[in-house]
Order: C-alpha cells, then sequence, then structure tokens
C-alpha cells in the first residue's frame, strides 16, 4: 500500500498528464493568470458595429455557438448606430468589466484607438473583426473579408452587365471605415480598366437607406446616361433599391451591392439588384472566437485572417453552396 507521500506524487504525476491533454480534473490546475489553462469560463464580450445589422447578428450568432462550445463566459453587444459617439461609451463600459478578450468592430479608422489601447493595455485581449484601426499594434488579430477583391468583383460584373460603356456612381456608408473604404478603393481602381465608363463622384449615406435612395434619385436626374450603381454594404444596398424602384428604373441601371441580407436577396430575386458580393461575417465570429481561445492556450495566433467572399446572382443563389453565405436576421 503506497503511503501518502508517495500517492500524492503518483497523484500529481497523473495530474501533469491529464492537464496536458485538456483532460484534466485534478482539483484547481488553474494558475488563475494569464496563462491559466484553456478558454473554458474566460470571460469574452463582442461589440459590433450596429446592432440590427444582419451581417453583425450573422457574426454574432456563430461566435456565439463557437465561445459556447470553448466553455467561454461570452456576450454580444452592438452600436445602435454606425456613430463613434454611440459606440465609444459601449466600448468603455464593456471594457470596464476587464473581460479576458474583447471582439470588436470599430466604427472608425482612428476615433476609437486611444479607448481600444486603453483596453489592451489593462490586460484584454482585442480581436478586430470586419473593421479595423490603422494603428497596428491594437489587436492580437484582425478578421476580415478582402474588402480590395470584393470591390473588384463588383466593379467587373458591373462592367460586363453595363456592357463597358456608360456613367457609374459608388454609394456607401462614411469615409474613415476601413472595410468600405477599401471596397472603393479596389472598386475604382478596377473600373478604370474600362475607358468606356465613367466614375462619378462617391456619395455617402452615413449607412441611412433613405438618404442612399434619394442620392440615386438626384444622381439618375442629373446623369441621364447612369448605367450602373456599386452600394458599398447593406444599407445602401437597400435604399439604392428603394430609390430605382420610385424613379421606375429597376432592371435599368444595373447594381452591383455588397453584402446579403434578406432585403438584398429579396431585391436580388426581383431584379432590382443584380449581384450581391456576399461575405462571411459566420466565418468571421467563429475564427476570431478560435484565435482568442488559441491565445488563451499559449497557442500560436494568426495576426490577419482572411475569409471567403461568393458573388451571388440570380442565376446561382438556388445553389445551396451560395445560398448558404445569406445573412441572418436573427440566431
Ligand atoms: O458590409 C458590412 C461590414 O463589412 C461593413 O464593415 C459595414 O457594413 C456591413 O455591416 C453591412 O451593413
Amino acid at each position: 500500500m503506497p503511503n501518502i507521500r508517495s500517492r500524492r506524487r503518483l497523484s500529481a504525476a497523473v495530474c501533469t498528464v491529464l492537464a496536458l491533454t485538456g483532460a484534466a480534473a485534478c482539483g484547481s490546475s488553474d494558475d488563475g493568470g494569464s496563462g491559466s489553462a484553456g478558454a473554458a469560463h474566460k470571460k469574452v464580450r463582442l461589440v459590433t458595429g450596429v446592432k440590427s445589422d444582419p451581417f453583425y447578428i450573422t457574426m454574432s450568432c456563430a461566435a456565439q455557438e463557437e465561445a459556447k462550445a470553448k466553455g467561454m463566459d461570452f456576450t454580444t453587444d452592438g452600436s445602435a448606430q454606425w456613430d463613434v459617439s454611440v459606440q465609444r461609451p459601449l466600448i468603455d463600459s464593456v471594457a470596464a468589466a476587464r473581460p479576458d478578450g474583447l471582439l470588436v468592430s470599430p466604427v472608425d479608422t482612428s476615433a476609437l484607438t486611444p479607448s481600444l489601447r486603453q483596453i489592451q493595455s489593462s490586460g484584454t485581449k482585442i480581436a478586430l473583426v470586419d473593421t479595423e484601426v490603422t494603428d497596428a499594434s491594437i489587436g492580437i488579430t484582425r478578421v476580415s473579408s478582402d474588402n480590395e477583391k470584393g470591390g473588384r468583383v463588383a466593379a467587373d460584373a458591373l462592367a460586363k452587365l453595363m456592357n463597358e460603356k456608360g456613367s457609374v456612381i459608388v454609394i456607401s456608408v462614411k469615409p474613415g471605415v476601413s472595410t468600405t473604404d477599401a471596397r472603393i478603393k479596389g472598386f475604382t481602381e478596377e473600373m478604370s480598366k474600362y475607358p468606356g465608363i465613367k466614375v462619378l463622384p462617391t456619395l455617402y449615406d452615413n449607412d441611412l437607406p433613405a438618404t442612399a435612395a434619394s442620392q440615386i434619385q438626384s444622381t439618375l436626374a442629373a446623369h441621364p446616361d447612369l448605367g450602373g450603381v456599386f452600394a458599398g454594404n447593406t444599407n445602401t444596398g437597400k435604399g439604392i433599391a428603394t430609390g430605382l424602384k420610385q424613379a421606375g428604373k429597376q432592371g435599368a441601371v444595373k447594381v452591383a451591392a455588397f453584402d446579403a441580407e434578406p432585403e438584398e436577396i429579396e431585391a436580388l430575386k426581383a431584379g432590382t439588384l443584380q449581384v450581391l458580393v456576399a461575405q462571411d461575417p459566420a466565418g468571421i465570429g467563429r475564427q476570431a472566437v478560435d484565435q482568442l481561445a488559441a491565445a488563451f492556450e499559449g497557442k500560436p495566433v494568426q495576426k490577419s485572417v482572411g475569409t471567403t467572399m461568393v458573388a451571388i446572382t440570380k442565376a446561382n443563389m438556388g445553389d445551396p453552396s451560395v445560398s448558404k453565405y445569406f445573412y441572418k436576421s436573427d440566431c
């Protein structure tokens, strides 16, 4: 019968082996510090760009599911609108609770950096999801689509639909948003390859569909040769679809829009929008949680993770390999 001392040595040896395999159940093996074992029970928060936006809802649902599978204490919230003065207090209040991890989609490339720097220096691991800030020191990982590439895909699709002639306009959210700025860059650079197409000055709608609807109608009045529109995101796409219908121009003016939220899908079916560049917001949410988990577990973390995009048209939208990218309005 081994004595107590040897029993303890045996028990400690067994615990070490189990801990390495992640199957430890030997009392409190958690050292409590930043290197504490695993992602389980880590407090992780997600703050999205706009809470009611199906892109961010789809992202949040997937992040929540992945975090739950890893045993994290996970909650999500989002700004009421695309506005620094609305998102900053939300970020600061979430951070005040000193979470272990924060996934965040900053609505501006620089205005929120002081808050994020403070949060990071207090020990919270930050994952930038979808949008990012210019300061490269912020975030242990950045997960997003290749937005410039998405802009190029939209330009080529639209040029083809316009038979490479006429005027085209870009309507987007507001300057200083990393994702939509990159889409516009990709789009306008690619469109310059089509000499028969004139790119009009970009307009910004502050993520308000009604503004986009009004802007497309005034553009139609000023440019009768308008043949195409690139919508930088969901609300812009929705607004342009409404404006073209009101002007009786649906189908006559071709539209390539980013994203694939329910109303955009309906507009695609109706022929008011012609191409949707869909992202994979669920993949963004899942991969960001996985990168935070890797950090908690002391494993290598990818500084930058690119996710899929797919061009959706009326012709391919019935294919399950395409429709799986449709965004959701709830989990
Ligand atoms: O297009 C997405 C997102 O990628 C972008 O950063 C902001 O707008 C959306 O959320 C769609 O509304």
